[in-house]
């Protein structure tokens, strides 16, 4: 059955009654064991759980509800009433499931039992967990450990991570691919060149302190919605806020804090943005160029006015590197070739530029809209180039912040959950655990994309996540796929990466972080860091969805045990029965980051891990923050001369966290009832001679003779650039190939896909 769409442009502020209204829709359809009164009490606090929505920092002193609508909505799922028994499978063969979209899959509930794919009745079939893991265990036994695979989603608590990366590396491999490779991997390679450090330097207490803050690409209403009261705050101190995004993003709008009963009863919003620029997709290295060209103007007039320099002279001399070359680049860059690439005119960046060299200290916050192009590395150090030109890194209400996706995705990271062994403490591993770990890098998500591939992966080890439906190429990934020997998949919900099996394929149910994990010892705590480096401790609150589920450490454990001798340097079962002598062990792994950890557990607002770059410390390769210049002024893959081609961003609904399908209510975008809608320019809708609601197919633009294509899209019109469309992820992702990539970084190119548009 189709879904007709239906637009119809929100013109309320995000927050305020719509998010009361659709958090009580969530709660009611899945019959959530946890009321909004839990959610008031624990939710974010400490003490409580941590969402396991976004990533974004916890306040040491909390809003009395510290949630937002979509951390709300992903707790509701997550404590459902509903459960996806052996019954349910019985009644439905895999195949028969491979016709149901996203949100039926997950909408079925809470899995309740490990299972087992049998082949012969097309079925997963209950099994013990013994079974499981014996089989499991013997089968790892039988790979080539290389052949092996070992992905996480960014969920797992730091415990979870730790115990995970040791079986990796224990087992014979750094096949650690996680999600941050399709998300701020970019951000990973950008930042330790530029600053000497790979996570942001901002702490949630500077944006009390900014005069500035500029946004680049990120979707605050929908995405990371808890910053707006950050920014709510920042705009009552009449602090300008630039955003750069090809859409109108209502969340960057307007806001109405639904936890401010006065701005409820009036409804009057907060103005979030006080310039709002739509750049076209993939077009901010141009954007940037243009307005590091406007301060070095104004720094230039500031010098024959004998007034106060704009540029900071005194920090660009003591703290950086490459600054000559920078300057000499952006004088070299006509205002002719920014305008046309970035699709800006030169005043709206003169203005931008102004109100950047205004501000005393200035935040630059980013997302996907940075990091998924071909160039996002370089995005990412435009924006640090940026900041650097005023010595906006290293000193309060000042520097840059990517906000993470997962919630505990920067945090995975830290505790060695990395393929690149250069960012892992092997020796220290090695002498903490007596064994000698593998030396050379294992595969990121796209290497290991393509090594599944070329046949050379026989085992795929999935910790959540949703892997077969978030990466691109889908359609060769999927068939590719049937021929791994083995998929485990460590789950609390069915997902189609469960319905892609394998030869041998296993579902291994596991605990939600608001529920209570019980063990030998009583129940546990676990960790994780959020977006600003601050580790919070979470406890479980709620009753098993089953009683037959497994805690994230102990999966893990007894898988370990099932495929690795005995090390007695490696104690599984104490740590699965009393984790702090799990985040003992990561104290003594990383002694700078969690020394004290189990101590330290409940500082409000958490503890922060030490960033060397926030004390204007530089640990790069020359010792200074480094201007870097950037390759080309566009960051996707076409060259922009055919007006044919356009560049397709892949994005999310307010109704979705990530492959996760909430619903069809993409509220913010005013799109509702379908899923399956291109977001176009009027005019270039026009142009192309479909019907505003008329059937369109996209097909990607490439010369390497594969044809990706997918029809029956409908056309939603709405406010972007000429030239640029957007339609959500995971649907698209047919459309993106393999090889379409960030350079250094690998993470997949989402987000300026070029692509042609037909009628149907
Ligand atoms: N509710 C909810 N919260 C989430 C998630 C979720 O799915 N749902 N996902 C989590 C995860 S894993 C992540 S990584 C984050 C993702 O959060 P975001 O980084 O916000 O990711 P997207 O939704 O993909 O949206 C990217 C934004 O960038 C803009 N954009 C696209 N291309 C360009 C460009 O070329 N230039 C500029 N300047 N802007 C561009 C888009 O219009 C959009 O507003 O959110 C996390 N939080
Ligand atoms: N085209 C396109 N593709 C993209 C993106 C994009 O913007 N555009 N974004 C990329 C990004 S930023 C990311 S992060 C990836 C996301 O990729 P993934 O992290 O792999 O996918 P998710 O959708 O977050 O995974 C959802 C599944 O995780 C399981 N799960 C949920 N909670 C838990 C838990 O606590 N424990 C365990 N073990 N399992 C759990 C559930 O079974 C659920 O079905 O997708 C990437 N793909
Ligand atoms: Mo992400």
């Amino acid at each position: 059955m189709t879904r007709r769409v239906w637009h119809e442009p929100y013109d309320q502020p995000t927050g305020g009654w719509g998010s009361v209204k659709s958090l009580v829709k969530h709660s009611t359809q899945q019959k959530a064991v946890s009321g909004t009164a839990s959610l008031l009490r624990d939710h974010n606090k400490t003490g409580g759980y941590m969402c396991t929505s976004c990533a974004w920092a916890k306040p040491a002193r909390p809003h009395l509800a510290e949630f937002c609508e979509n951390g709300a909505k992903a707790t509701f799922w997550d404590l459902t009433a509903k459960r996806t028994t052996p019954d349910f499978f019985a009644r439905h063969t895999v195949t028969e499931l491979m016709g149901w979209s996203d949100h039926d899959l997950e909408n079925e509930g809470r899995l309740t039992h490990p299972m087992r794919y049998d082949a012969d009745g097309d079925r997963y079939v209950p099994v013990g967990w013994e079974e499981a893991f014996a089989a499991i265990g013997s089968k790892l036994q039988g790979y080539d450990p290389k052949s092996t695979v070992f992905y996480a989603s960014g969920r797992a608590s730091l415990e979870t991570s730790y115990m995970y990366q040791l079986l990796a590396r224990l087992y014979g491999n750094n096949n650690l691919p996680d999600s941050s490779n399709m998300c701020h991997e970019t951000t990973s390679v950008a930042l330790p060149q530029s600053i000497g450090t790979p996570v942001g330097t901002v702490l949630l207490e500077d944006f009390g302190k900014t005069d500035c803050i500029l946004s680049f690409g990120q979707n605050i209403g929908t995405n990371s919605p808890r910053l707006l009261h950050s920014l709510q705050e920042v705009r009552e101190r009449d602090v300008p806020i630039i955003v750069f995004n090809p859409l109108r993003e209502r969340g960057w709008e307007s806001f109405v804090n639904p936890q401010r009963p006065g701005q409820m009863l009036t409804n009057t919003p907060t103005q979030i943005a006080t310039e709002y620029h739509q750049v076209r997709a993939g077009a901010d290295i141009a954007a940037m160029m243009g307005i590091a060209k406007a301060v070095l103007a104004l720094d230039d007039e500031a010098r024959r006015a004998g007034a106060a320099r704009v540029l900071d002279e005194a920090f660009i001399a003591e703290h950086t590197h490459g600054f000559e070359a920078f300057e000499a680049m952006v004088r070299q860059t006509g205002w002719a070739e920014i305008e046309l690439t970035s699709g800006l005119p030169r005043a709206a960046l003169e203005s931008a530029a102004t109100t950047y060299a205004r501000a005393r200290s200035v935040i630059a916050i980013y997302g996907m809209g940075l990091t998924q192009h071909r160039l996002g590395v370089d995005n990412v150090q435009m924006l640090i180039n940026l900041l650097l030109m005023r010595g906006n890194i290293g000193r309060p209400g000042a520097g840059i912040c990517p906000v993470r996706g997962h919630s505990n995705v920067q945090g995975q990271r830290t505790v060695g959950i990395a393929e690149k062994t250069d960012l892992v403490p092997l020796d220290k591993l090695a002498e903490q655990f007596g064994f000698e770990p593998p030396r050379e890098d294992g595969l990121n998500t796209v290497e290991t994309c393509e090594a599944i591939v070329a046949g050379r992966i026989k085992a795929f080890i999935g910790l959540g996540g949703n892997f077969v439906r978030a990466i691109p190429e889908r359609e060769l990934m999927e068939r590719k796929w049937r021929d791994l020997g083995l998929s485990v998949q460590i789950a609390t919900k069915l997902n189609r990466s469960h319905l892609i099996t394998a030869r041998s394929t296993w579902l291994l149910p596991t605990l939600v972080r608001s529920e209570i994990d019980m063990q030998a010892t009583g129940p546990q705590i676990v960790t994780m860091e959020d977006s600003t480096t601050c580790i919070h401790a979470s406890r479980g609150k709620h009753r098993p969805a089953s009683e037959h589920l497994l805690s994230e450490p102990r999966i893990v454990a007894e898988l370990a045990k099932a495929t690795l001798p005995p090390n007695p340097r490696v104690p599984w079962d104490a740590w699965v029965a009393d984790y702090t002598l799990v985040r003992d062990a990561i104290a003594e792994t990383f002694p700078d980051d969690f020394h004290d950890f189990n101590a330290r557990l409940d500082i409000p607002g958490g503890f922060p891990r030490p960033v060397a770059a926030r004390q204007r410390r530089w640990e790069t390769d020359t010792g200074k923050a480094n201007f870097k210049l950037p390759k080309a002024l566009f960051a996707g893959f076409d060259d922009g001369t055919d007006p044919e081609i356009f560049r397709l961003i892949t994005l999310r609904s307010n109704d979705q966290f990530n492959t996760t399908v909430y619903g069809y209510a993409d509220r913010l975008r005013g799109i509702h009832g379908s899923r399956m809608v291109v977001m176009i320019n009027r005019e270039d809708r026009a142009r192309l001679g479909i019907a505003e609601g008329g059937s369109m197919r996209l097909t990607t633009s490439t010369d390497d003779g594969i044809i990706r294509s997918m029809g029956g899209f409908q056309a939603v019109d709405y406010d972007v650039p000429s030239g640029t469309i957007a339609a959500y992820y995971p649907e698209c992702n047919a459309l993106i190939p393999l090889w379409q990539y960030a350079e250094e970084s690998k993470t997949p190119a989402a987000k300026s896909v070029p692509v042609r548009i037909t009628a149907e």
